[in-house]
């Protein structure tokens, strides 16, 4: 994907106030941060997924099922958790053969049949013969290189303040400031209300979102965000400020 590296960095580029950052990351940051992804995610993601699809060249059936997905307008991993949920016809919270087959074709891939089948025994990687969401994203995801996930790693360790593996209200009684948040200011939500509503984002597309953000979970939100970044050194800066790494 390297000859879309300047027109991916701009928007990011833009966001105001970056060079002014609080001595601790305040809500009203992270909801910047999280609205300029939702641009990055369906203007940068979206085309250059139309790009990548148009430009001929040989692809893994897996990695055009991800550019599909995306040129479609999937937005991120919120997106990807709707395309199997979809494909999902009997709502089992798995996908048989014929299920993720149909599915295929919905989408619109053109891939052969035994394509399919390949593809089908890559995303069951348990060999259970279905594909559960853990499994569809876990492979439909974009790749991170070493570096990117450590990063992303080091930030969901500074979240999990009480060090338990997950992120939870707990967690973020204490790492956050809601004093600037227009709706705790107007005393439209409480404290609780707004950290909830928050870690809500990185559960988007889990198939329970319970309030619990685990590291799955964590990485599965900020692949999506990864990919939209070309430059490995931006990616990196981006998350050391958001989260004062
Ligand atoms: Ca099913
Ligand atoms: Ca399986
Ligand atoms: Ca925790």
């Amino acid at each position: 994907m390297g000859a879309a590296t300047s027109f991916r960095r701009t928007p990011l580029m833009g966001m105001g106030g970056w060079g002014r950052l609080p001595s601790h990351p305040s809500t009203a940051l992270l909801q910047r941060m999280q609205r300029e992804n939702g641009f990055t995610k369906e203007a940068n993601l979206q085309n250059l997924a139309k790009r990548e699809l148009a430009n001929g060249l040989d692809k893994d059936p897996i990695y055009k099922l991800r550019l599909q997905c995306f040129s479609r307008g999937a937005t991120g991993i919120l997106g990807l958790s709707r395309t199997f949920r979809v494909m999902d016809d009997d709502g089992s919270k798995t996908l048989s053969a014929e299920e993720f087959k149909k599915g295929i074709s919905d989408v619109g891939l053109d891939v052969s049949e035994s394509e399919i089948s390949d593809m089908f025994s890559r995303f069951d990687a348990d060999g259970s013969g279905t594909i559960n969401m853990t499994e569809f994203l876990d492979k439909l995801r974009p790749p991170m290189n070493e570096g990117r996930l450590s990063i992303i790693e080091k930030a969901f360790d500074k979240m999990d303040a009480n060090d338990d593996g997950q992120i939870t209200e707990t967690d973020l009684m204490n790492l956050y400031s809601v004093k600037d948040h227009p709706k705790y200011l107007s005393g439209e939500m409480t404290k609780s209300e707004i950290l909830r509503e928050f870690l809500k984002n990185f559960e988007a597309g889990a198939p329970n979102p319970d309030g619990i953000v685990t590291k799955e979970e964590f990485i599965n939100y900020y692949s999506t965000i990864s990919a939209s970044i070309d430059n490995d050194a931006y990616f990196d800066l981006v998350m050391r400020r958001a989260y004062n790494l």
